[in-house]
């Protein structure tokens, strides 16, 4: 696809190539539809940036709540959208011993009790024992830092997944 046939898209045809861009959040790539025409693939990266970083907090919030759980009941139940099943199996969280799995939930269930969002870390660029690390590291940051956190780390789940789509000749 070149950058022509990107900003032909009809909207229905965009949302089916880029609504999971954010995941669940298909608002997003709905509003980004109306900043036609992209210069390049990046300006269309810069776009659902610019989108996440006007939201106020709750906003942002709502974005992090969206996502599922690392290791959760969703990879259990199969539930998984099919990008978050990918990036969780390539950390090697859909083959946890009965051990890691329960450490895993526990504490993930702790940062939720306490920030009223999941944690957040993008998968790929990590491994099970770097996502154990950080959950134990950053259960002790505020709440701002971790939202903040979060949303940069949604923005590197953003990239590799737009990266997956092989739209970077454009
Ligand atoms: C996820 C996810 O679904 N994919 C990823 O890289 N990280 N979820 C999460 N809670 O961090």
């Amino acid at each position: 696809m070149d950058v022509g046939a990107l900003n032909a898209l009809g909207y229905e045809d965009f949302m089916n190539i880029f609504g999971n861009i954010v995941e669940k959040c298909p608002l997003v790539a709905a509003a980004v539809w109306s900043k036609r025409p992209f210069a390049n693939v990046s300006a269309l990266e810069a776009a659902f940036y610019e989108f996440i970083d006007a939201l106020p907090d709750s906003g942002k919030e709502g974005i992090l709540r969206c996502h599922p759980d690392l290791a959760g009941r969703d990879l259990q139940c199969g539930t998984l959208t099919p990008e978050s099943r990918e990036e969780q199996a390539r950390a090697g969280l859909d083959a946890l011993s009965a051990d890691e799995a329960s450490l895993i939930a526990q504490l993930n269930q702790d940062y939720k009790r306490r920030f009223e969002f999941p944690f957040i870390i993008c998968a790929k660029m990590n491994d099970k024992a770097t996502i154990l690390r950080q959950l134990l590291e950053r259960v002790d940051n505020d709440r701002a830092e971790e939202s903040a956190r979060g949303i940069e780390e949604v923005k590197k789940i953003c990239h590799l997944r737009l990266q997956a789509l092989k739209l970077h000749k454009l």
